[in-house]
């Protein structure tokens, strides 16, 4: 693999794996992942950070292979507790998941930088990458709905994804600013490859957009940017993004999602199934297999997606 540096944009699960892949593949601390912090929230007295710990947990072995969010083998003493105390239990906290949200709490009371205290779990969990909140200002993604307008995770775990997504809103977005580590990062002088990973394009790679100055950052890197499909043969791999689309009034294509992505990218990853796709799409395209079951699978994934985007001239769009 060329030597440099690679930005990886993701949200929690696919993003998180594919990550994982690119960390397999590329030297130590080449990688940054820059994760989408839409999704963070105030529960039980705790500040939770999903994608970050989905992130965390991933790229340290440690993530619950069933849900691909919290700790593998956890223990669930503290649920007990609160549903025998009649509290809240429909976001389900490990015992020790939730210990990251008490220090992260406490930190973030105490003055820190969400970003600070995200490389400080990154290296005490010996990650050899760099896992970059989007920013350090509060930005909430809220759905509008058929059932009104819902906080992400009262519409995303506690509804179950049930109500019909009429548009979204990043609170707090116009005025947050891109991490210090994300700017660093993609201002990189050895930077080869930005990727924006299969994660939900509205849900977790949108809040990330909506951060003034961002487009700027990756137009201006001057590297090529290469989206990868969150959709394979016609549906998700996990999670609503076709039932999102759908609701949005949008085809459930991979060519949508391209379309969607329209003046960022330089180049798009199509799963082998949707190839029928590829004479839509207005960027160069890399037809292969995005399934990513096995961590072979995630590593050839990288490893193609990265090949692809050596091939790749930057359109240098206008920042
Ligand atoms: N997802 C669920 O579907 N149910 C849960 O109870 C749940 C708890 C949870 C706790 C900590 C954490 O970091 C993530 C958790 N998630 C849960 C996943 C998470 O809410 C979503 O996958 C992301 O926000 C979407 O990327």
């Amino acid at each position: 693999m060329s030597n440099g540096t690679v930005v990886a944009l993701s949200g929690g699960i696919g993003g998180a794996k594919l990550s994982l892949g690119l960390l397999g593949i590329l030297p130590p601390d080449s990688l940054s992942v820059v994760v989408n912090t839409g999704d963070d929230f105030e529960h039980l007295g705790l500040r939770i950070s999903p994608d970050i710990d989905t992130t965390l947990y991933t790229l340290s072995d440690r993530v619950n292979p069933e849900t691909g969010w919290g700790q593998r083998d956890e223990t669930w003493r503290f649920m007990e507790q609160q549903a025998q105390q009649g509290g809240e239990t429909w976001f389900r906290l490990g015992d020790r998941d939730l210990e990251i949200h008490r220090e992260r709490s406490r930190r973030l009371r105490d003055g820190e930088t969400l970003s600070a205290i995200t490389a400080d779990f990154t290296r005490r969990f010996g990650i050899a990458a760099a896992i970059l909140p989007m920013s350090d200002e509060t930005v909430s993604t809220s759905v509008a709905t058929d059932q009104g307008e819902l906080g992400f995770q009262d519409y995303f775990v506690r509804r179950q994804c049930q109500p019909s997504v009429k548009g979204l809103r990043f609170a707090g977005a116009a005025a947050a600013r891109p991490g210090p580590g994300v700017v660093a990062a993609l201002s990189a002088k050895d930077l080869i490859a930005i990727i924006i990973c299969p994660s939900n394009p509205w849900l977790s790679i949108d809040p990330l957009r909506a951060v003034p100055g961002m487009r700027q950052l990756l137009r201006g890197s001057g590297v090529p940017v290469v989206a990868v499909s969150p959709l394979v043969g016609g549906t998700a791999v996990k999670g609503p993004t076709a039932k999102i689309m759908t609701e949005l009034g949008l085809p459930v294509t991979p060519a949508a999602v391209a379309r969607h992505y329209a003046g960022w990218i330089d180049g798009f990853v199509l799963d082998s199934r949707d190839r029928q796709y590829a004479d839509e799409i207005q960027v160069p395209v890399l037809v292969c297999d995005t399934l990513m079951q096995t961590l072979a699978d995630r590593r050839r994934l990288a490893g193609a997606t990265l090949e692809f985007a050596a091939t790749l001239a930057p359109s240098r769009a206008a920042a």
